[in-house]
């Protein structure tokens, strides 16, 4: 594809200059196309450069019932296109450089089949991710029903503190709605995680999605490193505190060494 499209490229940039409006307008489209294309081209040499370095790397897995948008939403994030026709994913993954906290970051996005279909993945899932974008379609109740269930699911296997975002997308859809904000919105406060309405189509909150779910990933892995700190610690302080007892058999007083 780049060995194809480069020359195209280059091939434009020395035509002559277009003289009739069509083919202004053709050109200006192509000159677009190229222009996406390039990004597209930049965002995979920026990243396969700095795969060697030590940028921060977030893996998040998106969710939710087949024909929900979850592709539509990852390539309007990645690529900054809407996919009108309906086509099935089996599983792609897809990756992004962005700024989480200020910092660069790379995002591995796993876009992956309706979670009707995929059972015999279910799991690998649910372990491997470290993030997870929650779809289900504001134009169909039963899409918000079954993620539910998921969200319940991932709870059990990983703990109430797994980062998530849920995801209510078609909000275009304003006449065709079956899900009110007020109900998801409930939801989401209970299990204490963020709630956002999208539109894929119109490219209304795609990337906050992603980079609420990067800031999650990267507040828990603090709140991890934290937990663990704290526990060594206080291991280490009992440990002492039973060598000064030892050492202190005399003493019925029950007192340990602050430092
Ligand atoms: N109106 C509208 N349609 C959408 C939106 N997102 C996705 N779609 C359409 O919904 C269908 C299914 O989308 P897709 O991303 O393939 O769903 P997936 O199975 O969850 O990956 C496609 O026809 C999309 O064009 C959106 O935000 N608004
Ligand atoms: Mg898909």
């Amino acid at each position: 594809m780049i060995l194809m499209t480069l020359p195209q490229f280059f091939c434009y940039q020395n035509s002559k200059v277009p003289h009739s409006l069509s083919s202004f307008r053709f050109s200006i489209s192509h000159l677009t196309s190229n222009v996406r294309f390039l990004e597209v081209l930049l965002n995979f040499f920026l990243i396969s450069g700095l795969k060697q370095s030590k940028m921060k790397e977030f893996k998040i897995v998106v969710l939710g019932n087949g024909g929900v948008g979850k592709s539509a939403l990852t390539l309007q994030y990645v690529q900054g296109i809407f996919v009108h026709n309906y086509d099935a994913t089996i599983e792609d993954s897809y990756r992004k450089l962005s700024k989480v906290d200020a910092e660069n970051a790379r995002l591995e996005i796993l876009d992956t089949a309706g979670t009707e279909q995929f059972t015999g993945m279910r799991e690998t899932y649910y372990q491997t991710a470290q993030g997870f974008v929650l779809v289900f379609s504001l134009a169909e109740t039963s899409t918000f029903e079954n993620l539910k269930q998921t969200i319940l699911e991932i709870m059990a296997i990983r703990g109430e503190e797994v980062p998530m975002v849920l995801v209510g997308n078609k909000s275009d859809l304003a006449e065709t709605r079956q899900v009110e904000e007020s109900d998801a919105q409930n939801f989401a406060r209970k299990l204490r995680i963020p709630y956002i309405e999208t539109s894929a189509r119109l490219n209304q909150n795609v990337s906050e999605v992603f980079e609420e779910c990067a800031v999650l990933i990267q507040k828990s892995a603090k709140n991890h490193v934290e937990r663990r700190r704290w526990s060594s610690e206080s291991e280490i302080r009992d440990k002492k505190c039973k060598n000064w007892f030892k050492s202190c058999c005399c003493c019925l007083i029950p007192c340990c060494p602050t430092d």
